[in-house]
């Protein structure tokens, strides 16, 4: 694979289904509404995009639809509230390997090769709500092409975050030969230190009110810039 141009958005923990009285679905039409008015070249959901496993079908279901009309490939990673158990919000929407939306680990892989963008981009899945080292032991990439990482978990920077679940560590980060790391599980926007590329966490759209737009150049390197979601 030849890296070009690539402009990626990079979200995570919309949460959706929260409340029962409000399901807030309308954050993935401002998405996809934005995806379409930078024209970015794919999608990236680093978990939590909903905020329970009991979500309701039809939800789901508008959920996805809305999702394919960005027209361009969704990489979905699940989180610790929508993990992949059996009968969980993915298993249930449906969505095959092949499609425009995927969800990384929905058939055991952790790795996804997106030929048309030049693109690989590695991912482990929440299967369950037992602890995980979302960036433990990283597959060895293709030595062409752009290499994104995606991971939804707790970056460890004091003592104190050694109790955590999730543990990101600074080594993992740093071992992570990757270009550009897609960080979800906090709510904040975050710029994360590593040695190997670029790592940030997106923040929800609900808090951090914006979602990342990484724009790679194969001459420029990597740079990320915070975009509001259109009204
Ligand atoms: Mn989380």
């Amino acid at each position: 694979m030849t890296r070009r141009n690539l402009r990626l958005l990079h979200t995570s923990d919309l949460h959706l289904g929260a409340r029962l009285d409000d399901p807030r679905t309308g954050v993935v039409s401002r998405l996809v509404k934005l995806a379409r008015e930078v024209e970015a070249d794919g999608l990236l959901m680093a978990g939590d995009i909903f905020d329970h496993n009991r979500v309701k079908q039809p939800i789901i279901d508008n959920v996805f639809e809305d999702l394919d009309r960005a027209g361009v490939p969704i990489v979905i990673l699940p989180g610790n509230h929508d993990c992949l158990i059996e009968d969980g919000v993915y298993v249930r929407a449906g969505v095959r390997a092949g499609e425009r939306v995927r969800v990384i680990g929905l058939e055991g892989e952790e790795t996804l090769a997106l030929h048309d963008l030049g693109l690989t981009v590695w991912g482990r899945a929440h299967r369950d709500h037992k602890d995980l080292l979302p960036l433990k032991d990283p597959p060895d990439f293709e030595p062409n092409g752009w290499r994104v990482g995606i991971a939804h978990g707790h970056w460890v920077k004091t003592p104190e975050d050694h109790s955590r679940s999730y543990r990101i560590y600074e080594e993992d980060l740093d071992a992570n030969a990757m270009d550009y790391l897609a960080l979800g599980h906090w709510d904040l926007f975050t710029e994360v230190r590593a040695t190997g590329g670029r790592a940030y966490y997106s923040g929800s759209p609900l808090y951090a009110g914006t979602v990342n737009l990484v724009e790679m150049d194969p001459i420029e390197g990597i740079s990320v810039r915070r975009l509001p979601l259109p009204d």
